[in-house]
């Protein structure tokens, strides 16, 4: 398809100073194919200890920012302050941070025009990013059904990939025939070993967006050699 395979590693609120280091340490020893994207997604908190440590083979996202400037906005962390430290992706809208902080649509699509980094959202959510998003080459859309998300229970393939073209379909008619080429739209929702194989060989599935199972490295190896 010449879309690059993109792994993210969503480590969520997980983790401390001790895991992270372990974590760190084992993915610092792993050989990835070489035809993988390769993003983790710390906690804000340990991004700093991350970007010191980890192999730059991977590079890091942060799992949110606020929707403009930075200012007067208690508990939140800009756009800028994550390029300011050589933080080059961003997840925004994840199932998670609407459901449990209410984020919506609106929301989203301020942070993505905002942010000139990246992120993971979805189909009626498409619409809402369409005329937002500056510059579509940065995105990599992430497909996440909410029953799916943390509950170890994940799509067959073939659901997958219908989801997956349509999506592409729709970015055909609404964006661009160029960008539905080239933008890559990823499955999330409790991938593991086991269920990455089927799903990576879809035609339409460039990617996954991992949760639980980036925590444990071997696990993470394996979805990352689906490509294959
Ligand atoms: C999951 O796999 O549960 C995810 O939410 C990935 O972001």
């Amino acid at each position: 398809t010449g879309r690059k395979f993109f792994l993210g590693g969503n480590w969520k609120c997980n983790g401390t100073q001790d895991s992270i280091k372990k974590l760190v340490d084992d993915l610092n020893e792993v050989e990835f194919e070489e035809d993988v994207e390769i993003v983790v997604c710390p906690p804000f908190l340990y991004i700093h200890q991350v970007l010191e440590t980890l192999t730059k083979r991977i590079d890091v996202a942060a799992q949110n920012c606020w929707t403009g400037k930075g200012g007067a906005i208690t508990g939140e962390i800009c756009a800028d302050q994550l390029v300011d430290v050589g933080v080059k992706w961003v997840v925004l809208g994840h199932a998670e941070r609407r459901h449990f902080m209410g984020e919506t649509n609106s929301m989203v699509s301020r942070k993505a025009a905002g942010s000139n980094l990246t992120n993971g959202v979805v189909c009626d959510q498409l619409q809402a990013l369409v005329s937002k998003v500056p510059d579509w080459i940065q995105v990599v859309l992430a497909y996440e059904p909410v029953w799916a998300v943390g509950t170890g229970k994940s799509c067959t393939p073939e659901q997958a990939q219908e989801v997956h073209f349509s999506m592409r379909e729709w970015i055909r008619k609404n964006i661009s025939e160029d960008v539905a080429s080239y933008v890559r739209i990823i499955y999330g929702g409790s991938v593991s070993s086991s269920t990455c194989n089927g799903l990576a060989r879809q035609p339409d599935i460039d990617g996954f967006f991992v949760g639980s199972a980036a925590l444990n490295t071997k696990e993470f190896v394996a979805i990352a050699n689906s490509v294959k």
